[in-house]
C-alpha cells in the first residue's frame, strides 16, 4: 500500500469512529505501512528546511508550506536556518537520521549541498528543493525544484525601467544575500538586458541581505556616496526597497518621484507603498508555493514521479504606481 492510500484510510478510519487521535509518529521511511503498537496509522513525516525568516516573502512561504502540509495530512518538522547554510545543513542531517518519509529544502545559497544531499539520497529520503535552486554535480540528488523564475524577474525589473526612463538612468543596485540563487539570477536577468541600453548605468551595488533593516542601511550610504546622480534604485526584494524609501526620504528626497524604485516580490507592504506613490514598481515572485510542493510530495511519496519535471516555475505578473490601487485588496500576502 503506498503512503498516500494508507494516509487517506486512516483518515477514513479515525472519521468513521470519531476518535480522536492526539499526536502521529513516524518510524521513517515505509512506516506508514505498518500500524503502530496502539494500532494506529502514523501519517508521512516531512522535514522542511528554511532559510530563515529575512523579509515579508519568507514568511508568506512558511506559513503556505505549513498550511499546505495540515490540509494534506503530513506532519511537517520545521527547521529555520536562521540564515546561516551550516544551520541548515545540520537540520538536514537531522531529518535524515530520524528517518523522515520527505525533505523540502529551501537552500539559503546555490553550492555546498552535494554532501548532505547525499546521506538523504543513501537512506532513499527523496528531496524536494523548494523556492532557491543548488548546484550540486549530480541532479539526482533531488527529485525536483518548484520555484519562482528569478532570472525572469530580473529582466522583467530592467525591461520594465527602460521604458519608464526611456532607457537613461544611473542605478544603484541592493543585490539579496551573495550565493543566493535568486541573487545571482536577478543580477545577470537585469544585467542581461540593459546590456543593449548604454543609456541604462549601475553606478554602485551592494548586498543588503534581502533584509529591510540592511536595505535602509546600504541605501544610507550610497546616498552619502553619489547623492544626486542616483536616479534609480534596482533591489532584489521588496523589503529591502522598503528599508531604502527610509533612507531616502530621511535623506530629505522623495521616493518614487525624486528617485525612482523597482524591486521584486510582490508583497503587501509593497503595493502599500506604490499606492502612496512611493515605490514605482514591483515584479511578483509568488511565495505560496506550499500547495504545489506537497501535490509533487504526493507524487513522489507514491512512487508516482515518472511524470515529475526536474524544474517546475511559477509564472510572475509587474505590477506599478498605476495598476497598484485596483489589485491591493486582491492581494494574498
Ligand atoms: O525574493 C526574498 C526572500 O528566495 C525568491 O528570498 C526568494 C527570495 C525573495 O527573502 O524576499
Amino acid at each position: 500500500m503506498n503512503r498516500k492510500l494508507s494516509k487517506l484510510h486512516f483518515t477514513l478510519i479515525v472519521m468513521l469512529l470519531g476518535i480522536v487521535v492526539g499526536c502521529s509518529s513516524s518510524k521513517g521511511p515505509q512506516s506508514d505501512d505498518v500500524a503502530d503498537a496502539d494500532g494506529s496509522q502514523s501519517v508521512p513525516v516531512i522535514g522542511f528546511v528554511q532559510t530563515g525568516a529575512e523579509s515579508d516573502w519568507r514568511k508568506a512561504h512558511s506559513e503556505s508550506v505549513r498550511d499546505a502540509a495540515k490540509a494534506s495530512g503530513y506532519d511537517l518538522r520545521f527547521a529555520d536556518g536562521q540564515g546561516k547554510q551550516e544551520n541548515q545543513i545540520k537540520a538536514l542531517s537531522s531529518f535524515v537520521a530520524q528517518g523522515v518519509d520527505g525533505i523540502i529544502l529551501s537552500p539559503l545559497v546555490e553550492t555546498g549541498w552535494d554532501n548532505v544531499l547525499e546521506k538523504a539520497k543513501k537512506r532513499d529520503i527523496p528531496v524536494l528543493i523548494l523556492d532557491r535552486q543548488v548546484d550540486v554535480k549530480d541532479d539526482s540528488l533531488y527529485v525536483t525544484y518548484i520555484g519562482a523564475d528569478t532570472y525572469n524577474e530580473g529582466r522583467l525589473a530592467a525591461e520594465w525601467l527602460i521604458e519608464e526612463t526611456g532607457g537613461t538612468a544611473k542605478v544603484v543596485e541592493l543585490q539579496g544575500t551573495p550565493g543566493a540563487s535568486p541573487t545571482i539570477n536577478r543580477f545577470k536577468g537585469f544585467r542581461d538586458v540593459i546590456a543593449d541600453h548604454s543609456g541604462i548605468e549601475i553606478i554602485a551595488t551592494q548586498s543588503g541581505d534581502f533584509r529591510r533593516s540592511k536595505g535602509k542601511e546600504v541605501m544610507e550610504a550610497m546616498l552619502k556616496k553619489h547623492g544626486d546622480d542616483i536616479d534609480v534604485v534596482y533591489a532584489h526584494n521588496d523589503d529591502m526597497a522598503i528599508g531604502a524609501i527610509q533612507a531616502i526620504e530621511d535623506a530629505g528626497k522623495k521616493p518614487g518621484d525624486d528617485i525612482i524604485l523597482v524591486s521584486i516580490d510582490g508583497v503587501r507592504g509593497a503595493f502599500e507603498a506604490m499606492v502612496e506613490g512611493k515605490l514605482n514598481c514591483t515584479v511578483e515572485c509568488n511565495p505560496l508555493q506550499g500547495p504545489m510542493a506537497f501535490e509533487a510530495m504526493d507524487k513522489i511519496l507514491a512512487g508516482d514521479t515518472a511524470d515529475i519535471p526536474k524544474k517546475q516555475m511559477i509564472k510572475d505578473e509587474v505590477y506599478d504606481r498605476d495598476t497598484a490601487k485596483d489589485v491591493i485588496d486582491s492581494r494574498k500576502y
